[in-house]
């Protein structure tokens, strides 16, 4: 399952300009699919000329016209919120619209935690094992809310976070910001930038600057033109890129690589994920039938040319079922049957 984002935001900040630019045009209904670009696979595929080159995909949806409670509904099914702001055109509000965007999302947990703590309430006054630390952490979780406040921003102990999950929170979603400003603040956006990058820090969570529709305009052009003109811009890397890689941060989210003849292959993945769980990124039976893995950077292999190369060298790691795969292993896993 690709890693999806749903762009949210108040209406007219840019998100379906954002969605353009990062689909190139070439969604359909909302949704379409963005390979990410990463320039360790394109060196990758030219150390290693496999006959297939497949790059880490995330699959992005703009949020579809309809109520306040179908926006919810829309970003409670996404892994990761891309939340835009408008810095650009007649008396930017940013922060207050950023403000009723999180107050909507309060609310919807909120009535959510209300209606299982009316069960849980009653299992924990009837003493049912577990109803009791479930029915306390949901009354934390309903008190920081009534303050306004995300869940993302209270801390809870792991085991506790999990007790959550059945209300399916969509204020502890991690999050990315877009503070959309107009082209010619760019690269640093001014005032309402500075302002949604508070707002972000605040959280912990990444906030990126750009002109959504400079970056749509951009996809049009070809690669030389496109890098001319960021580059009068001051900016040096996509909107794609950038919103990628804060995706892959505020996600908790690595790449290993897969480097054979046949294909050349990025792995989104878990940050500090075993091994074996690794593995089951590329087929599910991979994690039961692991038996170690063998594994070494991109530098190492494109100073060497092939993971044959390496091995007879002796030069690969071997690692066992403990081992955190890191971002940017090049892995081969060995698996039995
Ligand atoms: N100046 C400027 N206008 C933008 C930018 N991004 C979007 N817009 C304009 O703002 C309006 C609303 O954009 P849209 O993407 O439809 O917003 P949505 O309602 O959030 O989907 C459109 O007229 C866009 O052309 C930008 O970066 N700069
Ligand atoms: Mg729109």
């Amino acid at each position: 399952m690709p890693v999806s984002v749903a762009i949210v935001g108040p209406a007219g900040s840019g998100k379906t300009t954002l969605f353009n630019a990062l689909t190139a045009g070439r969604g359909a209904d909302g949704v379409g699919m963005v390979d990410v670009p990463d320039e360790r696979l394109q060196r990758l595929a030219e150390a290693v000329n496999p006959k297939k080159t497949t790059p880490a995909q995330v699959r992005v949806e703009d949020t579809p016209p309809g109520s306040r409670a179908q926006r919810v509904a829309f970003a409670r099914q996404a892994d990761i919120l891309v939340k835009v702001a408008r810095c650009f055109g007649p008396d930017p509000e940013p922060v207050k619209e950023l403000d009723e965007l999180t107050l909507d999302l309060v609310l919807a947990d909120l009535t959510s935690i209300e209606k299982r703590l009316d069960v849980v309430g009653k299992e924990a006054r009837a003493g049912k094992k577990d109803a009791q630390r479930e029915a306390e952490v949901l009354t934390a979780a309903k008190a920081h809310l009534d303050n306004s406040k995300p869940l993302r921003t209270l801390a809870l102990e792991e085991d506790d976070r999990k007790l959550l999950n059945s209300i399916f929170p969509v204020t502890l979603k991690p999050s990315v910001y877009v503070a959309n400003v107009a082209d010619e603040l760019l690269p640093s956006g001014g005032e309402g930038a500075m302002k949604v990058m508070a707002i972000a820090n605040e959280e912990g969570a990444p906030a990126i600057v750009l002109s959504a529709r400079l970056e749509a305009e951009l996809t049009e052009l070809d690669p030389a033109e496109e890098k001319e003109m960021r580059a009068s811009y001051g900016i040096d890397e996509s909107g794609l890129g950038r919103i990628a890689r804060a995706v892959w941060e505020a996600g908790g989210l690595i790449t290993y690589f897969t480097a054979g003849e046949p294909e050349a292959r990025a792995w989104p993945c878990e940050r500090d994920s075993p091994a074996p769980q690794a593995a089951a990124k590329i087929h599910t039976d991979f994690e039961k039938h692991f038996i170690r893995a063998e594994v070494t950077s991109v530098d190492e292999l494109v100073a060497a040319g092939s993971m044959d190369a390496l091995r007879a060298a002796g030069k690969l790691r071997i690692e066992g079922r403990d081992y955190r795969v890191q971002d940017g292993d090049v892995v081969f896993f060995r698996v039995g049957r």
